[in-house]
């Protein structure tokens, strides 16, 4: 996710890119020698502006605005990083920008009036020097900037306005069979920020529209009593994502969990999350029919029937969405 943030250069990585570009910049074509300085360091400047403020414009474009993000991946920010920092840290970015860009326009106005070459060096001297010294200045805020990139685009790539179906249950009830039993190998897998599992995203077109699945290994599957904040904090940001959780529940005799622990997990859940859920009996072929969903990925029994009840959600979800929109 977030993957389209550029690569944060820290301020010497600017400084020396910008001045290497500037100090290729030779114009031959001049009668008058202060002529040809005087155009030469007029052109420098403007590219150690352009390359500069280049970069930094493009960092202050691409870098998301953290408060129209989605609520799921707010609250995963905000658990990663101090949004204020973040936010004071573009700041200073455009301010230095601005800054730059200003100051520029100054130094190349006040060449023009200059007679020697000894006073225009010597106002490129002192340019390169206020532009150093205001580069080295926010190399900070670039340093957490590259960090925080680091972490953005790590983030899964969940997508938010299609309808999603989460999959939950203790572990060995049968997730990853069934999410591929849905969509087939049309799946990736993507880390989920402070679990030490991965999650797995399939996606499936149902009556041509995308609909996603999202496999939550290690991530659903034990009691939040049991998980440490930050790790409470990160699964509660699942439910900000609108979506029907499947519940699986395995009662057959590979399971290590009893019914009770299945219904408390349950509970568990459907008492954090605001989500739809639907409660769905597994591995049918190995025991006795106790839920109203049965299904099989082995014997594929229940799995048309499971089928429809997604088709109709999918159906559900559009016609809640246009009523919102009111079309
Ligand atoms: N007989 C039978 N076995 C099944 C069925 N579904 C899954 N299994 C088996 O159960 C085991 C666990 O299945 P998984 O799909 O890996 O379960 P999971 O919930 O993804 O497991 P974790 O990711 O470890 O939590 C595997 O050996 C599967 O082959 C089923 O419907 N019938
Ligand atoms: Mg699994």
């Amino acid at each position: 996710m977030f993957d389209y943030i550029p690569t944060v250069l820290r301020s010497q990585e600017i400084i020396d890119k910008s001045f290497h570009k500037a100090s290729n910049i030779v114009e031959p074509y001049f009668p008058k020698k202060e002529d040809k300085i005087r155009k030469e360091i007029t052109d420098r400047i403007s590219t150690i502006e352009s390359i500069a403020c280049g970069h930094l414009d493009k960092l202050i474009r691409k870098f998301p605005t953290i408060e129209t993000l989605n609520p799921f991946y707010y609250d995963l920010i905000d658990l990663m990083f101090d949004v204020d920092k973040y936010k004071l840290s573009l700041g200073n970015i455009q301010w230095t920008t601005n800054k730059i860009k200003d100051f520029s326009t100054v130094y190349i106005k006040k060449l023009k009036s200059l007679k020697t070459i000894d006073n225009m060096n010597s106002v490129m001297k002192t340019y390169y020097g206020r532009f150093s010294s205001l580069i080295n200045n926010i190399n900070k805020d670039l340093l957490y900037l590259g960090e925080c990139k680091n972490y953005l685009k790590r983030l899964p790539g969940i997508i938010m306005n299609i309808p999603t179906f989460i999959i939950a249950g203790i572990p060995n009830s049968g997730k990853s069979s069934l999410i591929t039993k849905l969509t087939g190998t049309n799946t990736e897998i993507a880390s989920y920020p402070f679990t030490t599992k991965e999650i797995l995203l399939g996606y499936k077109n149902i009556n041509s529209r995308k609909v996603q699945f999202i496999d939550t290994p290690g991530i659903l599957d034990r009691d939040m009593s049991k998980r440490n904040d930050i790790e409470k904090r990160a699964i509660i940001a699942l439910s900000k994502i609108e979506g029907t959780i499947l519940f699986l529940f395995d009662y057959s005799n590979t399971s290590k969990y009893t019914v009770e622990e299945q219904n408390n997990l349950y509970n568990e859940i459907s008492g954090t999350f605001n989500n739809k859920i639907i409660r769905i009996q597994t591995k049918i072929d190995m025991c006795d029919r106790m839920e109203d969903i049965c299904i099989s990925t082995v014997t594929k029994q229940g799995l048309d029937e499971l089928n429809s009840i997604i088709e109709r959600g999918v159906n559900d979800y559009y016609v809640a969405r246009n009523q919102e929109t009111g079309y």
